[in-house]
């Protein structure tokens, strides 16, 4: 004979488990700051990217500046700048970022922040070739880090030599921070009297062998940057375009690029880096944020005007 359904024995009854607390997990919303203008980089070429991977990319002095130009009226207050030989390979001479630059002048207002990374293997003093041309920005990267199958040498001293010789350019730096541990080294850098306030960041999320991109860590590295410091987010690959919407909405800036990330879509090469900095305004513009000409960009950096 079947049990009765609608009374189990007592003994039943008793193995049964209490009842748990059922625990809703708090809203995740996020909340873009007001009145939080966006400064929009373009990198528009690396060290790293070659026409074998991409048609689209800028080599010489006059397809930097014809790229440059786009990426500004596409929304881009300021161009990360890398130049190559005519063979295509990275360079850190002066004489090429000289021509470079002066091309890029000649059509276009941008801010242009020069690499002191230039390709792994390069010495220090190789890599601050274009800081004769007294650029306006220029990037320090804050640690050594894995770089793929390679390894993109920062030391302490050395980050130490090239934070100086910044410095002296009359430049301002960018910090490049791959791992929260740069951001650490930023601040010691600070408290040393070798960068000034305030301070501008860049999280480097997704190289093969440092820190990879997501909600989480773009979180805790901004919460380890000090008030009034500036961040934005560069991310690699495929990670670009989620990430710079995530940045965007967190009130961060962004840079995007052929440095970076050479696709529109998978499997759909961008035809330049204009098209991905036009899709990351349209975005900023669809959250309501203001997207800086140079000139503000400039302010809100600290860059002399008088230097432009
Ligand atoms: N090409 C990378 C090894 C920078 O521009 O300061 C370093 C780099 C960083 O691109
Ligand atoms: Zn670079």
């Amino acid at each position: 004979m079947l049990p009765a359904l609608s009374s189990p024995g007592p003994e039943l009854v008793a193995k049964l488990p209490e009842p748990r607390p059922i625990i809703t997990p708090p809203p995740h919303v996020i909340v873009t700051p007001p009145e939080s203008p966006l400064v929009l980089t373009a990198a528009i070429v690396g060290a790293e990217v070659t026409r074998a991977h991409t048609p689209h990319l800028p080599i010489t002095a006059q397809e930097l500046a014809d790229e440059a130009a786009r990426c500004r009226d596409a929304g881009a207050a300021v161009i990360h700048l890398h130049v190559r030989n005519a063979d295509g390979t990275p360079s850190q001479s002066t004489e090429l970022f000289g021509e470079a630059i002066s091309r890029i002048r000649e059509k276009t207002d941008v801010i242009i922040q020069t690499s002191t990374g230039g390709a792994v293997g390069m010495s220090v003093e190789e890599r601050l070739g274009p800081l004769a041309c007294k650029p306006e920005m220029a990037t320090l990267n804050c640690g050594t880090i894995n770089f793929g199958d390679d390894i993109f040498v920062n030391t302490r001293p050395d980050i130490r030599a090239i934070a100086r010789r910044i410095r002296e350019a009359g430049s301002i730096a960018e910090l490049e921070c791959y791992e929260v541990g740069h951001i650490h080294e930023a601040l010691a850098l600070l408290k040393e009297g070798l960068l000034g306030a305030p301070l501008h960041f860049q999280f480097v999320l997704g190289v093969p062998g440092a820190i990879m991109p997501s909600e989480e860590v773009v979180l805790f590295m901004r919460s380890q940057i000090p008030a009034g410091a500036s961040w934005a987010v560069a991310a690699v690959g495929r990670y670009q375009k989620p990430m710079t919407e995530l940045a965007i909405k967190l009130g961060g800036h962004a840079r995007v690029g052929l440095e970076d990330n050479i696709y529109l879509e998978k499997g759909v090469l961008s035809e330049g880096s204009a098209p991905l900095v036009a899709r990351a305004a349209a975005y900023a513009r669809s959250l309501g944020r203001e997207i800086v000409d140079p000139d503000r960009a400039r302010v809100l950096l600290g860059i002399p005007t008088t230097a432009a």
